[in-house]
C-alpha cells in the first residue's frame, strides 16, 4: 500500500467466511479500514504484502462472482472506460474563494493585513482573543465531493465557483478518499470540500521521468495535480499518487455539524477523510502569526507544497455573524508565503563544464527574489530543454525555486516581436579550454517554428586534463564531504590552486606544503589586486594554510569506497563505489577485473563496467593512483564479498519508475536478498524489469528487446513467491 506499513501488531479484524457474499463484504470492509488507517490515521497495522493479498483475494472473488459487484468496492476505484469529456456540475452551494494577505518583511508593519483581518473580526465579536482554526494552504486543486446517503456520487472542480467540471471518474482513484462514509454514516447529503494534491516526491519523480522521455514537465505540483485530475482516462489518474485533504463543507442535510470548525475537521477524520496533520488551533493575532512562522520554517520539509496558511474563526455561530464580503468569507484569510515562482528576464545562457566534461546550459537571469532568496541563475538541464521551451535571450521567463531544488525555469513567454533574437545554439568549443565539444547521443528535434536541431542529451568537452574547468571540478569532487572530505578546501581555493598551476591532479594535493599555500595566497592576492598584507594578515594566512594542511593530512586515512567515489569514474556514484569496494575488497583486485567480473557486481551493467575498465586502463589514471599511494593515501582492504545464493541467483533485474509500496533501495535490497543482481541498465542479459509508475526509457527498451516486465503487483507477488519469476 505504501512505504510506511508497520508490523501486524494490532490486528483488529477477524474475517468470517460463510459463502462468497459474506467474504466479499468482509474483505471490502477490512480493506477500506486498512486504507483509512494508512491514509487518514497514518498508522497502518498490517504490512503492505498482507494488504495486497487481501486486495488480490477480493479481486479474485469479485471476478468469480460478478453478481456481487458494487461501485464502491475498493477494487473499483478505477471504474469504467475513459470519458468523452467533462460534464458541467452546478454547485448546490457556491465554492467561494478566500481573501489573501501577504507579509512585507521590509516595511514598518509587516503583518498589517493580518492585523486588519483580526481587528475587523474583533469589532464584530467583541474580543480580540479570538479562537482560530489554522491549516496549511495546500498548493493543489479545490474539489467538492458530494455524498448522498453515505456514498460518493459526484466530485467536481471549483470552476468559476458556481459551475465546475465533473471529475468523479479520476477523483475516485485517489487512495484514502472514502467512496463510502466511514462508520455507516448515511446523511441525505454531505458535501466535503478540500484540496487534491500531488505529494512533492511524486511530482519530482513524474517530472524526472518526463524529462527522461523528452516530454513536457509540469511547472508545479498544482498543475500536475490539475492535469492528473482532468485526465479523461481514469487509469492515468490512478497511476499518479494523488492525495486529498478535507477542509470545509458545502451542503449538509441529515447530519449535525459540531459547533466549531476544528471539531468539524475531527469529524471529517472519523468519517474517513484525510485532514492535514498540521491543522490546529490558535488564539488571536499572536497565535496566528506564530503558526505562520512555525509552518513557514517547516515548509521545505513538508511532503507537499504549500503556499501559505489559512486562519478561520473557529466558532460556526461567529462565522455566521461575520458573513461575507463580495465572494469571500469575512471569517477566513489565506496568509500567503513569499512566492516560489516569479517572472524575470533571461539575460543570457552560459554553459558550465562539469568534472566529466559534461556541458550544462545555465540561464543568466535578471536577479529576482524567489521564495525569500535572490536568484540570478537557473539550470537549463541540457540543450533539448532549451530548444523544447524555445528560450530566447530577452524572454520573460518564470523561475521556480522549491525546497533544496536548484532554481528552474518552468515557463517562458514566447510572444515576441519580429526582432526576436535567434534560437540559442550550444557552443561548438569548450568555453574554458577551447577544445571542440563532442556529442554523445544525437537526437533530431524540431522547435515550434520548425527549425531542426541536432540535439544531444549529453554534450561533452573531451579536454580532460587540459580543461581547467574539469580539473578544478574533479578536485572539488575529490575533496568533497562524501568523498575524501578535505575540510576547508573550498571552490575558490581549488580554482586558485588550478589557475596558478599548483595542482593538476588530486594526487598533487598530497604534495602541497605550508609554504605552497602561503605563496599561492600571496600570488592570488597580487593577481586580484588585493591590498598588501599586514603582519596580522600574514599570521592569519599561515594559520589558514596550517588548517588546510592538517585537513589534507586527515584525509590520507580513508576507505576504499570513499576513494573509489572520489576518483570520479563516470557513472560510479556512492552506491556503486560501495558495491565495488564490497565486491572486490581491494583496489588491485578491482583494477585487474574484466568486464564480466565487473558486471557480477550489483548495480554494474555493461556500460558502467566498460567505463570502469576504461578508467583503469588509462595510464594517466594509473599514475594518479600510484601518486596517491606515494602521497600516503591509504585504506583498509578485505577479502571480496560476493553473495549470490538464493532463488534469484544468476538473474539480473532492472528497476525503473516509482513503486508505491517501497523505495527503490528497499526493492533492490529485497531482490538482492533473493540472490538477484540489480542492474541500472537494460540489456539483452536482463532477466526481467520491474516497472513502477512513470517508468521511462528503460521500460521502452525492455519492451523493444522483448524482456519480461513486471508491474508492481506482480513484483510484490514475486517477492512473496520467487518461483513466480518470469
Ligand atoms: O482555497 C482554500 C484553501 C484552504 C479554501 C479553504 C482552505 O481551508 C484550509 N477554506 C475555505 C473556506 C475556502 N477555500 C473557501
Amino acid at each position: 500500500m505504501g512505504p510506511r506499513a508497520r508490523a501486524p501488531d494490532d490486528q483488529a479484524f477477524v474475517v468470517t467466511t460463510s459463502g462468497p457474499a459474506a467474504r466479499i463484504d468482509a474483505l471490502r470492509r477490512e480493506i477500506a479500514e486498512h486504507e483509512y488507517r494508512y491514509f487518514v490515521l497514518d498508522a497502518p497495522t498490517i504490512p503492505d504484502l498482507e494488504f495486497d493479498r487481501l486486495v488480490r483475494e477480493l479481486e479474485a472473488l469479485e471476478a468469480a462472482h460478478p453478481e456481487f459487484a458494487s461501485p464502491d468496492s475498493p477494487t473499483r476505484r478505477v471504474g469504467g472506460a475513459p470519458s468523452g469529456g467533462f460534464a458541467e456540475v452546478r454547485h448546490a452551494q457556491p465554492m467561494l474563494s478566500l481573501a489573501n494577505a501577504f507579509t512585507y518583511p521590509d516595511e514598518p508593519r509587516p503583518h498589517r493585513e493580518v492585523e486588519a483581518f483580526v481587528q475587523r473580526i474583533a469589532e464584530v465579536v467583541g474580543t480580540d482573543r479570538i479562537p482560530f482554526s489554522v491549516e496549511p494552504k495546500i498548493d493543489g486543486l479545490a474539489i467538492s465531493l458530494r455524498y448522498e446517503h453515505g456514498r460518493l456520487v459526484v466530485a467536481a472542480t471549483r470552476g468559476d465557483g458556481t459551475t465546475g467540471e465533473d471529475v468523479t471518474h479520476s477523483v475516485r482513484t485517489i487512495r484514502g478518499l472514502p467512496l463510502r462514509l466511514r462508520g455507516g454514516a448515511s446523511p441525505a447529503v454531505l458535501e466535503v470540500r478540500g484540496e487534491v494534491y500531488l505529494p512533492r516526491a511524486a511530482f519530482e519523480a513524474m517530472n524526472e521521468a518526463a524529462r527522461e522521455r523528452g516530454d513536457k514537465v509540469f511547472a508545479n505540483p498544482r498543475n500536475a495535480a490539475a492535469g492528473s485530475v482532468r485526465q479523461l482516462d481514469p487509469r492515468v489518474a490512478a497511476a499518479r499518487p494523488l492525495a486529498f485533504f478535507a477542509y470545509g463543507v458545502g451542503v449538509v442535510d441529515g447530519l449535525d455539524l459540531p459547533e466549531t470548525h476544528s471539531a468539524t475537521l475531527a469529524l471529517f477524520r472519523e468519517l474517513g477523510f484525510p485532514v492535514a496533520p498540521e491543522a490546529g488551533t490558535a488564539t488571536g493575532l499572536e497565535g496566528c502569526l506564530a503558526y505562520y512562522e512555525s509552518i513557514g520554517s517547516r515548509r521545505d520539509q513538508l511532503p507537499y507544497e504549500i503556499d501559505g496558511v489559512v486562519y478561520k474563526v473557529d466558532r460556526h455561530d461567529w462565522q455566521q455573524r461575520l458573513g461575507f464580503v463580495s465572494r469571500a468569507p469575512r471569517w477566513a484569510l489565506a496568509h500567503k508565503f513569499p512566492a516560489r515562482e516569479v517572472s524575470t528576464v533571461l539575460e543570457g545562457i552560459d554553459v558550465q563544464v562539469g568534472r566529466t566534461g559534461a556541458i550544462t546550459p545555465v540561464a543568466r537571469l535578471r536577479p529576482v527574489a524567489v521564495g525569500g532568496v535572490t536568484v540570478s541563475n537557473a539550470t537549463l538541464h541540457n540543450e533539448a530543454f532549451v530548444h523544447g521551451m524555445d528560450l530566447r535571450i530577452g524572454d520573460t521567463v518564470v523561475v521556480r525555486r522549491a525546497g533544496d531544488v536548484i532554481p528552474e525555469i518552468v515557463g517562458a513567454n514566447g510572444d515576441r516581436g519580429p526582432d526576436a533574437p535567434p534560437p540559442w545554439r550550444m557552443p561548438t568549443c569548450c568555453p574554458v579550454c577551447g577544445t571542440a565539444l563532442e556529442r554523445l547521443k544525437k537526437v533530431r528535434r524540431q522547435t515550434r517554428d520548425g527549425i531542426e536541431y541536432e540535439d544531444s542529451t549529453v554534450v561533452v568537452c573531451p579536454g580532460g586534463l587540459f580543461c581547467r574547468a574539469q580539473v578544478a571540478e574533479r578536485i572539488r569532487h575529490f575533496a568533497s564531504r562524501r568523498a575524501m572530505d578535505i575540510d576547508g578546501l573550498g571552490e575558490r581555493i581549488i580554482e586558485d590552486l588550478v589557475d596558478l598551476g599548483y595542482v593538476k591532479t588530486p594526487a598533487d594535493l598530497y604534495r602541497l606544503t605550508l609554504d605552497d599555500f602561503v605563496e599561492m595566497k600571496r600570488r592570488a592576492d597580487e593577481r586580484d589586486g588585493t591590498t598588501p598584507e599586514t603582519a596580522r594578515q600574514g599570521r592569519t594566512a599561515t594559520k589558514w594554510a596550517e588548517n588546510l594542511i592538517a585537513a589534507i593530512d586527515r584525509s590520507r586515512s580513508t576507505t576504499l569506497e570513499r576513494l573509489l567515489y572520489a576518483l570520479g569514474i563516470r557513472d560510479v556514484g556512492e552506491a556503486t563505489a560501495k558495491a565495488l569496494a564490497r565486491g572486490f575488497g581491494s583496489l588491485d583486485g578491482l583494477m585487474r577485473a574484466d568486464e564480466a567480473e565487473l558486471t557480477a557486481i550489483p548495480d554494474v551493467g555493461p556500460v558502467v563496467a566498460s567505463r570502469i575498465r576504461a578508467f583503469f586502463d588509462d595510464p594517466h589514471n594509473r599514475e594518479v593512483i600510484a601518486a596517491l599511494r606515494a602521497g600516503g593515501v591509504h585504506w583498509r582492504e578485505h577479502a571480496p564479498q560476493r553473495a549470490a545464493a538464493g532463488p534469484l541467483a544468476g538473474r539480473t533485474v532492472v528497476l525503473t519508475g516509482t513503486l508505491a509500496s517501497m523505495t527503490r533501495d528497499e526493492a533492490r535490497a529485497r531482490l538482492e536478498a533473493l540472490g538477484a543482481k540489480v542492474s541500472g541498465s537494460v540489456s539483452a542479459r536482463t532477466g526481467f524489469v520491474v516497472a513502477g509508475s512513470e517508468a521511462g526509457s528503460k521500460l521502452e527498451k525492455a519492451t523493444a528487446l522483448g524482456i519480461p516486465v513486471l508491474d508492481e503487483a506482480a513484483f510484490l507477488a514475486l517477492l512473496d513467491d520467487p518461483t513466480r519469476a518470469p
